[in-house]
């Protein structure tokens, strides 16, 4: 359970950002403001104490705070961004996290972003991928191991980060982009594979026993409501421009 969530607000230089995506347009700064204060009531709405930081000028994409820090019940993990853009979030939200937690770093050359990081319990998955390097994977797994995480790294062959196609969504089951159906480093957890048309929505959070999903994906929709859980859909259109979505906007703990 979770009883805190850290937000950081767009930026007017939001649609400055780093993206791949496509055919998608320019975020709209005003509608992006809106969606992310839904989103941000949508947590408080589950019992969470929401903290917003401000913008943070000369960083459109810092308000995607999931990839700067990595926090587990015990330790805080103020992660090097695998895109030379990003590096400096970090350090603005280090000392924010260390009123809640001790601290870790991940060093030279070592580079990891939150998004490659899943953990499920005392299970940590973490992605190596364009941003996550092995070397910030093999760090990250030597500051979690002492404190009882099995720790199992995950080629991430498609999409930015881990978490873009694999979520845990209660119980013993994980929502996996069809990229990731069958892979071996996934096995003992039962897989809701999203149809590949909707690929963007297997970003879909698990907090406090609700899954917020983004909005816009019925057959995901249909897909999560054989768990049984109540379901919360929320507009990310503007943030799915820049790369992001519901995960990435905040840090639980
Ligand atoms: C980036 O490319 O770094 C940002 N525009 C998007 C980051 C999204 N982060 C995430 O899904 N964890």
């Amino acid at each position: 359970m979770f009883s805190r969530a850290l937000l950081r607000r767009p930026g007017p230089d939001f649609a400055q950002g780093l993206t791949t995506a496509t055919g998608l347009g320019t975020p709209d700064l005003c509608r992006m403001l809106e969606q992310h204060r839904a989103y941000a009531e949508a947590l408080a709405s589950l019992g969470l104490t929401v903290e917003i930081l401000d913008p943070l000028p000369g960083y459109p994409d810092a308000c995607f705070v999931e990839d700067a820090v990595v926090i587990t019940p015990e330790v805080a993990v103020v992660t090097r961004p695998g895109a030379p853009a990003r590096r400096g979030e970090e350090a603005a939200l280090a000392p924010v996290v260390a009123r809640h937690r001790p601290l870790a770093r991940i060093e030279a050359p070592g580079t990891l972003d939150g998004g490659d990081v899943l953990v499920v319990g005392k299970r940590a998955f973490i992605g190596v991928s364009e941003r996550t390097n092995t070397e910030g994977a093999e760090q990250l797994a030597q500051v979690l191991a002492p404190h009882g995480y099995a720790c199992t790294m995950v080629p991430v062959e498609a999409g930015l980060h881990l978490k873009s196609g694999v979520n845990w969504v209660g119980g013993d089951a994980l929502l996996l982009s069809e990229s990731f159906a069958g892979r071996p480093e996934l096995t003992g957890f039962r897989s809701l594979v999203v149809d590949p048309a909707e690929d963007y929505a297997s970003n879909t959070l698990w907090i406090n026993g609700t899954l917020l999903t983004p909005k816009g994906f019925p057959r995901t929709r249909a897909l999560l409501k054989t768990l049984g859980l109540p379901i919360l859909e929320l507009d990310t259109s503007e943030a799915r421009r820049m790369d992001g979505g519901l995960t990435c906007m905040s840090l639980r703990f």
